[in-house]
């Protein structure tokens, strides 16, 4: 019998906090940056038997040709087609704080998103798909569920985000508030073992 490694992949925008998170979830230094493009190849570290990855950001990098973008954009959808069977969770990570605008500008200059396309491109391929919404701390108390019905109309998830509880983790990975998040890893690690069907 081959036993498969099991993986989470950590996937977003440059500068979201994906290597932040990461450290939550791992106990797991990588470096962590001020500016974006930092992470430049996957790195996995392991829990339990369970691997997490975290991947280089995709979008705007200081000094990142147009060319240097196409080809993390490639990585990433190379590394999910070519680990399609290890994988058992996709956490896209964004800025929930800056997440609206840059779908707004990206929108205004009649183009999809990259962060819509990407999320519909893990959903497509039947993975389990997660989205942490971090940087919570930078959304004032009020606003936040608002912003939150939002960012899940513009996943093609029906408003109120409180129905999606098992898909939307808000939170804040630079404080360590990252539960919601855990609790939807223990469920999945709870109700499914290695090499079933779903
Ligand atoms: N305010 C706030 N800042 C955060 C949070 N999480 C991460 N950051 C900051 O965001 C910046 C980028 O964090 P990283 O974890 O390096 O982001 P990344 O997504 O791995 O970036 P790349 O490797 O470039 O793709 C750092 O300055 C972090 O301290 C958060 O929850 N709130
Ligand atoms: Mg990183």
């Amino acid at each position: 019998m081959i036993i498969m490694s099991r993986e989470i992949v950590l996937i977003g925008r440059s500068n979201v906090g994906k290597s932040t998170l990461f450290w939550e979830l791992t106990g797991t230094k990588v470096r962590v940056g001020k500016r974006p493009g930092i992470t430049k190849y996957p790195f996995k570290a392991k829990v339990g038997d369970i691997f997490y990855v975290d991947m280089p950001g995709y979008g705007f990098m200081l000094k990142a040709s147009q060319a240097d973008q196409e080809k993390t954009k490639d990585l990433i959808v190379q590394y999910f087609e070519q680990n399609a069977e290890e994988i058992i969770m996709a956490i896209q990570v964004i800025d929930a704080a800056s997440f609206l605008d840059i779908a707004d500008r990206w929108e205004g200059r009649g183009e999809v998103p990259f962060e819509i396309e990407l999320w519909e491109f893990l959903v497509d391929m039947g993975l389990d798909v997660v989205l942490a919404a971090n940087k919570m701390d930078r959304i004032a108390k009020v606003d936040v569920d608002g912003a939150l019905d939002l960012i899940c109309e513009r996943l093609g998830m029906m408003p109120p985000w409180t129905q999606w509880t098992d898909k939307i983790a808000p939170m804040s990975a630079k404080r360590g508030q990252i539960q919601p998040l855990r609790s939807i890893i223990g469920k999945k690690l709870s109700g499914k073992k290695a090499g079933s069907d779903n």
